[in-house]
């Protein structure tokens, strides 16, 4: 047997064995004794195998790590442009102790049969923590299939979690991403274009015959995701949605054609230094990109890709510091090799002297 077959043998017989609740990350040691986590052609392995998962989404609660990611299920729903294969139900929170620890599978959180106002698809989630409770803010479409953004509350970080009865007011598109500053006040970063419905909005009002994509406008500036103060109680937006506003080296807009630098989906910030870093996915580009600015709300200048391409259409991370180390979440799909199954991983990030990041290959040449 090749090495490479060996490996695709074990990773098969890992998802079908693995079923417990509480794993190590995957094991890539074979029954010779190699190590293919060293020689695979993958820079991380996939953290666990018993559920596909993606959109990892992680922050450190009571001295642990939490991980928020999409639960991937195969539902048998044709491959569209609007995404519709990712026909996700539910969500399953996960927890490690370390990067490199166990990984606690803590069951389902929230399912889309126990949100009253939600249709399909459950996507990219994230969480917070305020005043002794947890928030988990999700996309989903509503009855009229059009995406909202919910949120969900818990004492206990791994949920169970109990949704809100309506969609944050003023909400719409996908992939919440929720920071909070030094200061205590929280900024709710989302949207998402293509399947994710950004372009069909206007002016507060969404267009269902709009257009799919993002053509046609090439020379204009390019759609923007959103950025919303949080309310004191977390449960709604405190003031106007703002664009997320990324500007070129020389301070003009990126412009729609920009296809390799301007926003797609998948929003995440953190700060460093001082310094607020937005970055995000370019989608049909499939580079995680970032983008500095001075303060939460921008304008942003675009610095550069931060990942290259992984296996897989989507590409969506987060970013978190664990113990004085940086960290880039990600997903591809090494374990399935289907665009709407994907898998988690963990790799570290690293800041350059002059602030900018190092670009991670997640896929070695
Ligand atoms: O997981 C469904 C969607 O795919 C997410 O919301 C996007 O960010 C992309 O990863």
């Amino acid at each position: 047997m090749t090495r490479l077959k060996k490996y695709s043998a074990l990773a098969i017989v890992m998802a079908v064995l693995t079923t417990g609740a509480c794993q190590q990350a995957v094991d890539t040691t074979t029954s010779d004794g190699i190590d293919t986590a060293k020689t695979s052609k993958y820079l991380s392995q996939p953290l666990i195998s018993s559920i596909y998962t993606a959109d990892p989404s992680a922050h450190v609660f009571e001295g642990k790590i939490y991980i928020y990611p999409s639960h991937d299920i195969e539902t048998g729903t044709p491959e569209n442009d609007n995404g519709d294969h990712f026909d996700m139900r539910d969500y399953h929170v996960l927890s490690m102790d370390s990067v490199n620890g166990k990984v606690t599978d803590h069951g389902v959180a929230l399912s889309v049969k126990d949100i009253p106002w939600a249709g399909r698809q459950l996507w990219a989630p994230d969480a917070a923590f305020k005043n002794g409770n947890y928030y988990l803010y999700f996309p989903v479409k509503d009855k009229n299939d059009v995406f909202r953004i919910g949120v969900a509350t818990s004492n206990n970080p791994a949920g169970p979690f109990k949704p809100e009865p309506s969609p944050i007011a003023g909400s719409y598109s996908i992939d919440p991403a929720v920071f909070t500053d030094d200061d205590g006040t929280s900024y709710m970063y989302y949207g998402g274009i293509w399947g994710g419905q950004l372009q069909r909005w206007s002016n507060g009002k969404y267009d269902a015959n709009g257009s799919k994509t993002d053509s046609g406008k090439e020379n204009e500036p390019a759609l923007t995701a959103k950025v919303a103060k949080m309310s004191g109680d977390m449960l709604s937006f405190d003031g106007p949605v703002k664009d997320v506003i990324i500007l070129d080296r020389d301070g003009k807009p990126l412009l729609t054609k920009d296809y390799d630098r301007r926003f797609f989906e998948g929003s995440w910030m953190h700060k460093y230094n001082g310094k607020y870093y937005f970055t995000y996915s370019t989608g049909d580009t499939h580079f995680l990109a970032s983008a500095i600015a001075d303060n939460p709300y921008g304008p942003f200048t675009y610095q550069g890709t931060i990942m290259e391409p992984v296996q897989g259409w989507t590409t969506h991370h987060s970013i978190l510091e664990i113990k004085g180390k940086w960290y880039l979440f990600y997903h591809d799909t090494q374990l399935a090799n289907k665009t709407h199954l994907r898998n988690i991983k963990v790799t570290e990030l690293t800041h350059r002297p002059d602030g900018t990041i190092e670009v991670i290959t997640p896929i070695r040449k």
